[in-house]
């Protein structure tokens, strides 16, 4: 394969691993969760080209250009990246000293995205209109194919060897089972609450709600599934949102904790969010937002506000907020 077409594979395959990534982040339901096989899947593809990489790569060295460092920080990243997404998909590897496995391929990641943009600014490889042709569209086939085959013949691995990796779910998340093993996480640098379970009040609308009220013993089994890479399904109890409010205030919901987090949904879904007190019939530990949480069937675990402290309806559309939490 020609050394441009090689570079152009590659720069397509980090850009849509890139996209996808971000977009394994989003998924919360089943159908969502070919977004999920199409990132290992380009990653594959990534792994495929490297022999042809290999050699583009090592004939350049010979001829002494600059942005050398920055060639082999780019190659020493995607390689970094790979490595720790195969221990992610493996399940063998939790942590990298005080980082998660997850926070050390994210930010490699966010590394390879930064380091391919200042790559093609000095080198550019711009495409030609023969670039579109049949072949080449074959040849783009060709690789994706190979790379998707690769990745069934590594799930089945896994799955028949009964490894971690086996049973993950379609968001690539292990589970754990037991409730007291669910770790204590906060998206960015949210500081565990130890507040006081008879001296709480939840603020929501123009009432204001004790927690012994919310503990009104709706159940619900419901995934949380935390872009960390982990996910527990358990039984939760609480009290379904519609109850607290009145739906036809407004257009959408913020929910809010004590710590300033908070996330936006539309009004209507307020009868499929619950505000619980307890997991598995236990009172919720501090750690896991008690001594009240918001539990959001099919979204991911950053939806799922912890140490609520009021829900406000107002007209604004329930998409105005960022994407992903910034705390
Ligand atoms: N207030 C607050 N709520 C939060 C978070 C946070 O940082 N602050 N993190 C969210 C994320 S990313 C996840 S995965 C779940 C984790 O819940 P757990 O700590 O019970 O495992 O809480 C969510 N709720
Ligand atoms: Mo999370």
């Amino acid at each position: 394969m020609g050394g441009r077409r090689t570079n152009l594979g590659l720069l397509w395959c980090t850009m849509l691993a890139i996209a996808t990534g971000i977009g394994a982040f989003i998924v919360g339901t089943e159908s969502g969760g070919w977004v999920v096989i199409a990132h290992g899947v380009v990653a594959l593809a990534i792994v495929i080209l490297t022999p042809w990489k290999t050699v583009i790569i090592s004939r350049g060295m010979g001829r002494q250009r600059s942005g050398r460092a920055l060639s082999v920080s780019l190659t020493a990243l995607v390689a970094g990246t790979l490595v720790s997404g195969i221990a992610l998909v493996s399940g063998v590897i939790d942590s990298v000293g005080p980082l998660t496995t997850m926070q050390v391929h994210v930010g490699l990641g966010v590394a390879t995205l930064v380091a391919t943009l200042v790559h093609l600014a000095l080198r550019p490889t711009p495409h030609r209109r023969t670039d579109l042709e049949r072949r080449n569209l074959l040849r783009s086939g060709g690789l994706l194919a190979g790379a998707g085959m690769l990745w069934l013949a590594i799930e089945g691995t896994l799955d028949m060897a009964s490894a971690p990796g086996g049973k993950r779910r379609f968001t690539g998340s292990h589970e754990i089972s037991a409730p007291w093993d669910i770790p204590a996480t906060q998206w960015i640098n949210d500081r565990v609450q130890h507040l006081d379970a008879d001296g709480h009040v939840v603020g929501i609308g123009s009432n204001a709600w004790a927690v012994i009220d919310l503990d009104a013993g709706e159940e619900i089994e419901a995934t949380l599934d935390c872009t960390g890479g982990w996910y527990t399904t358990q039984l939760w109890s609480g009290i379904r949102v519609d109850r607290t409010i009145d739906t036809k205030a407004g257009r959408s919901l913020v929910v809010r904790s004590t710590t300033g987090y908070w996330r936006r949904f539309p009004v209507e879904q307020a009868a499929s969010l619950w505000l619980v007190t307890r997991v598995a019939g236990e009172p919720l530990p501090d750690g896991n937002g008690g001594p009240v949480r918001l539990v959001a069937p099919g979204r991911r675990g950053y939806w799922w506000v912890k140490w609520v402290s009021s829900i406000e309806i107002d007209d604004r559309p329930s998409w105005w907020q960022p994407p992903l939490p910034l705390a």
